[in-house]
């Protein structure tokens, strides 16, 4: 195979000229194709079968110790004036970039297969979905693109009418973090992406084109590329309600996207559109519609179990790829609170001994078609998205934010996403549990600068008036023995339902100088075990430490300079100004 669209095979023969792989392998996606590299993956060691019996056409990939989650001190955001990159991304000067990588790809497929992916990001025939070609030296990273995004010859078809496409370089190097970079070229529509084969280094549909190229493309378009789940809410009378949630890595996107409605809750049902990022437009009557531009699903696996996410459990028994858990000696998967077995083998490989830490890497996925997920909405393919009737921000905080609030306006809650702070989690290299700002669940995924991506949200509000409330949640506030208030998972419905409440207008709630709060009558806790005491305590506003975050919240804004919107230090002032008084 190869393509009519000159500028698609010029940049491949140039890659091919630059890498020199023995052999050049053009992906038509098809099940023969997938096939033949698990095979040939199998036989490498790059997989492993795991028991057929419970697991069929599952299989296990343990990638190197050194390279187990996204690099954000290794990822560069290459616009030609540094300023539009902005402070929330490294950066480095377009051309010192590409001598920079180049030097590294140079030869770097000798011996290798190159391969040419192209994908769809949004269902195939969707006026909002996006092209592009991944090029990668991975079997492993084609494996998982194919089940992560619409792969192969629809999307070339596509590639080839439109002509424009993103252009992705990837090559795994030799895994040396010294020689691992992932840069993004948002003025070239291009990613060059050396030295690790992991996740969102390397799917580069995913982090790399969906987020910090689409948020990038999106600004100049008029519309929005976050990292959200979509969800569908159906009430006992078949009404369907669709909200979009922003929260950061391992935070509970997943587990909410595909939620099983608690046993009070009968007549409920919970539709998977999409469970890490969303595209939203405007449509022509100013109602925001949402795609899922992803077509899998690259899960956190520990934590994963039947009470949790039954649904997540139940569609990783087949068709999945398991990246770094552990095995079992009858080579079941494994992993921290499967409830399920004993660990037998580590995510390293090793012997496991508990002495060594977690037998799953804490970051340990699974990559699986969203076909499989028993919740999908068969509106995921739809071409025109879903109507949203709310946005969601949330975070990991043990203190201070509680269970839910509602932003005063769209202006307001654009402030509310900006001051957005969780607890850093394995997702990334380095630090956990170490509370950081990360706007609107973005920290790491916008390719532009904050300012200028503040200043866009807020212009939405001049665009229409009929835009979604925005509401803020959080499952994660401890007790003093550092015990989870509130029971999270499927009991989450209970707080989404006010939200859609709050939206059809069919509950009043407490105003508060951070926002709306719901009278503690108004979320639902019949058949739970959560004291009144807790829930007050759940629902309540320190007004002294909201003064100290709000101040916080100032002098983070104020580190942006000048690109900063004034209309959003104003609606920082006013909550700081509200707080005051009220104490
Ligand atoms: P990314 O794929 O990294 O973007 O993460 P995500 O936001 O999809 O996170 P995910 O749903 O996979 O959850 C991450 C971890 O948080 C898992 O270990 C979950 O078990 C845990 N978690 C999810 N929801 C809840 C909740 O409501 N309460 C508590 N306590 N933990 C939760
Ligand atoms: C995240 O870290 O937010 C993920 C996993 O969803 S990765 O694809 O590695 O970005
Ligand atoms: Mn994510």
């Amino acid at each position: 195979m190869t393509t009519t669209l000159s500028t698609l095979q010029e940049w491949v023969d140039s890659v091919a000229q630059l890498t020199q792989p023995d052999q050049i392998h053009w992906c038509d996606g098809s099940q023969a194709e997938n096939d033949r590299l698990v095979s040939e993956m199998c036989a490498d060691g790059i997989l492993s079968p795991l028991n057929d019996e419970d697991f069929p056409d599952c299989y296990l990939h343990l990638s190197d110790p050194s390279d187990v989650a996204r690099v954000e001190h290794l990822t560069f955001v290459c616009t030609s004036a540094q300023d539009d990159a902005g402070p929330n991304n490294h950066w480095m000067e377009p051309a010192d970039a590409h001598e920079k990588i180049d030097a590294l790809f140079a030869g770097a497929m000798q011996g290798r297969t190159m391969y040419v992916i192209p994908y769809c990001m949004g269902p195939i025939d969707s006026p909002y979905a996006r092209l592009g070609v991944e090029i990668t030296d991975s079997a492993y990273v084609v494996a998982n693109m194919r089940l992560m995004t619409r792969m192969g010859t629809n999307a070339l078809q596509r590639i080839e009418t439109e002509g424009t496409f993103v252009k992705g370089l990837h090559s795994t190097g030799d895994l040396d973090p010294d020689r691992r970079f992932i840069m993004h070229f948002p003025e070239e529509l291009a990613i060059k992406s050396f030295g690790s084969g992991y996740g969102g280094n390397a799917l580069l549909g995913k982090k790399c084109h969906a987020l910090r190229i689409a948020s990038f493309q999106a600004r100049a378009e008029g519309w929005l590329a976050e990292h959200m789940l979509i969800v569908g809410i159906e009430n006992p009378a078949g009404e369907t309600n669709y909200v979009a949630c922003a929260f950061p890595s391992a935070c509970g996107k997943t587990n909410l996207a595909m939620l099983i409605p608690p046993e009070s809750h009968s007549g409920w049902k919970v539709w998977t559109l999409g469970d890490d990022i969303a595209w939203l437009h405007l449509d022509s009557e100013g109602q925001l519609r949402a795609i899922n531009p992803e077509a899998g699903y690259f899960g956190v696996v520990p934590g994963t179990n039947e009470k949790t996410n039954k649904n997540a459990y139940d569609m990783i028994h087949r068709d999945t790829i398991f990246t770094n858990v552990a095995t079992t000696a009858n080579n079941q998967p494994w992993w921290e609170d499967k409830k399920d077995g004993e660990p037998s083998i580590d995510w390293r490989g090793n012997k496991y001994d508990a002495e060594n830490g977690p037998a799953a890497h804490p970051n340990s996925r699974f990559t699986v078609s969203a076909t499989n997920n028993a919740s999908y909405s068969s509106l995921a393919e739809a071409p025109e998205g879903v109507p949203i009737s709310a946005l969601v921000f949330g975070g990991r905080r043990k203190e201070l934010a509680p269970l839910v609030y509602e932003a005063k306006d769209w202006k307001h809650g654009v402030l509310v996403g900006a001051g957005v702070a969780s607890e850093t989690t394995a997702a990334n290299v380095g630090e956990v549990g170490v509370v950081r700002r990360d706007p609107m669940a973005m920290k790491p995924f916008c390719g532009y600068n904050f300012a200028d991506y503040w200043s866009h949200w807020l212009s939405f509000a001049e665009r229409s008036d009929k835009l979604p409330r925005i509401f803020h949640v959080n499952w994660f506030r401890q007790d003093d023995s550092g015990k989870f208030l509130w029971p999270g998972f499927g009991e989450n419905l209970r707080v989404i339902r006010w939200i859609i409440d709050r939206c059809e207008g069919r509950v009043d709630a407490r105003s508060t100088p951070i926002g709306y709060l719901p009278n503690a009558s108004d979320i639902d806790t019949s058949g739970l075990d959560v004291s009144a005491d807790i829930m007050d305590a759940l629902l309540s506003v320190n007004l002294e430490a909201w003064r100290d975050e709000m101040h916080s919240v100032g002098e983070y804004l104020d580190s942006y300079g000048e690109r900063l919107p004034a209309a959003l230090k104003k609606e920082q002032e006013t909550v700081l100004e509200d707080l005051e008084k009220a104490s």
